[in-house]
């Protein structure tokens, strides 16, 4: 299996380029539901250790099924598969222009989600256009166990997000371990209280937002990711949904940039123009670096062939 490996601000992808599990030729969304459904040990074996590494996210080149697209991508982390990944689409960007497959200038990726666009500018920076985005509740106020109430807006952006802003912990490196813990259960407390999308879908991410110092930037934000990691990035699905709840609040016009920092310090610069559905559709501009070219081996008698 080959596979092509990069950073997105600290956040690694790992682009799947062969040797995958056939997902079949019907749409996206069928092919992602089939990964979820069938092939967890695929998805485990190459995003856990020994293969993989904490909070690396998949992404499974797939035929498009539209001739308009330059590849059709399905994403995945170690817990689960997602709807779009904004830090794996700029990887995907960037490993595609390493392979020659696509030069500078804007390009149509297909997801499960929809169509994205991407602005390849050089060999390192990308601008995402993402899919319409909206804040779907604002100010709810949940009780989370051991920790008492926090209040905070739910919001899509390719994925579902609970945004708690401002944060209850400050948003620094000295703290990753204690977001993670309450993110994990605010996450429980959403899904117990049957909080997510309009279908009932659950949350599969939380989002700490936190003032900062420097005035070049928005904010700083810590998001939890479905296996339980951090984005080591500012989470483009992340910023997607925040963007949207900026917007329902009045708090950032169209087209007005802003920039925004992950808990490591890495950034990407934001901005919207407004939707067709009343939602917002976000514009990521990030920057990503290859780091490997690999063959993956599976040994049949490797115990830990799926990952740890
Ligand atoms: O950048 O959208 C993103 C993302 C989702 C999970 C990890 N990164």
């Amino acid at each position: 299996m080959h596979v092509i490996d990069s950073h997105t601000g600290g956040e690694p992808t790992r682009v799947i380029l062969d040797g995958g599990p056939d997902l079949g030729s019907g749409p996206l969304a069928e092919r992602a539901q089939r990964l979820a459904k069938d092939h967890q040990d695929f998805c485990r074996s190459i995003m856990c250790e020994p293969r993989g590494q904490p909070a690396m996210v998949g992404a499974l080149l797939v035929e498009p099924t539209r001739p308009d697209c330059a590849a059709g991508v399905v994403y995945f982390d170690a817990g689960a598969v997602l709807g779009m990944c904004g830090h794996g689409t700029i990887g995907l960007a960037v490993t595609l222009a390493h392979l020659g497959r696509i030069t500078p200038g804007t390009h149509r990726i297909e997801t499960s989600v929809g169509v994205v666009e991407v602005c390849l500018s050089n060999a390192n920076t990308v601008t995402v256009k993402n899919i319409e985005s909206r804040c779907v509740a604002q100010a709810l106020s949940i009780e989370v166990d051991g920790f008492g109430p926090v209040t905070g807006d739910v919001a899509y952006g390719g994925n579902w997000f609970f945004i708690i802003d401002p944060s209850p912990v400050p948003v620094e490196r000295a703290n990753i371990r204690r977001l993670t813990d309450l993110g994990i259960a605010v996450r429980k407390a959403t899904n117990n209280a049957g909080i997510g999308g309009e279908r009932g879908e659950p949350i599969d991410h939380v989002i700490f937002q936190d003032k900062t110092t420097n005035g070049a930037v928005h904010s700083r934000n810590f998001v939890l990711c479905p296996d339980d990691t951090f984005d080591r990035s500012p989470c483009g699905t992340g910023s997607s949904a925040r963007l949207a709840c900026l917007a329902a609040e009045g708090l950032l016009r169209p087209d007005e940039e802003i920039v925004q920092q992950s808990v490591i310090g890495s950034s990407y610069r934001l901005s919207y123009t407004m939707g067709e559905n009343g939602g917002v559709v976000p514009k990521i501009t990030g920057q990503a670096f290859v780091t490997a070219e690999a063959k993956l081996l599976f040994d049949a008698n490797d115990p830990y062939r799926n990952g740890i």
